[in-house]
């Protein structure tokens, strides 16, 4: 059950010359970078959970962040972290599994255990993915971002009752590839001209059932941005 409606307002973005939010106090806070697909991960979680009066977002310029975010917030200096009851905490896996296991809302708690099997398979073998797509950008990219669509579309070809990767119903596993999926479907678009749902039509299916979801739709980057971001991130000639 997705979230009625998704309050979408975007807090300004802070950086290097912005003052901290007033810390530690009782609020709690989940900082992400807009752009970021590890960070927007948790923002969609938190979304799906209708969680947005109780989970504040503050959102960082990572390209410019402020210095008290590392000294005073996340020492890792990473999006994204959240402050929860005295805590931080990051890493955007992790925090999906604490969001969804501390807070109210529809929970993603699998009965089935081949889906769970594959959830979990899907959800470990993603820092691989991420880290292939990524070298890719810089690399012989076509060749070697292909073989990553083609792992999610054998992994939609599973469980055939349903557009989700796990089938018929909309899973926490989804979350941790759509957002990569979003921001390499535009950068790749856009830069090498390449349509990474040609010829792979459960991930066009796929791609078009999470646009239908409020809690991700409220998430996405304009794409145009994202080509900058990426563009500044994995082409910048230095
Ligand atoms: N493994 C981390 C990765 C987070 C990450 O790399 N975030 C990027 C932004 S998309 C970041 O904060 N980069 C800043 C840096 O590496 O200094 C997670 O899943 O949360």
């Amino acid at each position: 059950m997705a979230a009625a409606t998704v309050n979408d307002h975007r807090p300004a973005v802070l950086d290097a010359t912005s003052e901290p939010p007033p810390l530690f106090d009782g609020t709690t806070r989940l900082y992400i970078t807009y752009t970021c697909p590890h960070a927007q991960r948790v923002w969609i979680l938190r979304n799906y959970k209708g969680l947005q009066d109780k989970i504040k977002l503050v959102a960082i310029n990572i390209q410019n962040r402020p210095a008290w975010y590392k000294e005073k917030v996340y020492h890792v200096n990473k999006v994204p972290s959240l402050e929860h009851n005295g805590k931080v905490i990051g890493e955007s896996l992790d925090l999906l599994k604490y969001v969804d296991s501390n807070f109210d809302g529809p929970t993603f708690h699998l009965n089935d255990p081949a889906k769970k099997e594959l959830a979990e398979e899907l959800t470990t073998y993603s820092d691989t993915f991420i880290k292939i797509l990524f070298a890719s950008f810089k690399g012989d990219t076509i060749k070697e971002a292909g073989p990553c669509f083609d792992y999610l579309e054998n992994a939609l070809h599973k469980f055939n009752d349903g557009p989700f990767l796990l089938g018929h119903d909309f899973n926490m596993v989804d979350i941790v590839y759509i957002t990569f999926v979003e921001k390499s479907q535009d950068f790749l678009s856009a830069v090498w001209n390449y349509d990474i749902t040609a010829g792979r039509p459960k991930l066009a299916r796929w791609i078009e059932e999470i646009n239908k979801i409020d809690a991700y739709k409220s998430t996405k980057t304009d794409p145009k941005v994202t080509v900058e971001f990426f563009t500044s991130v994995f082409l910048a000639k230095n």
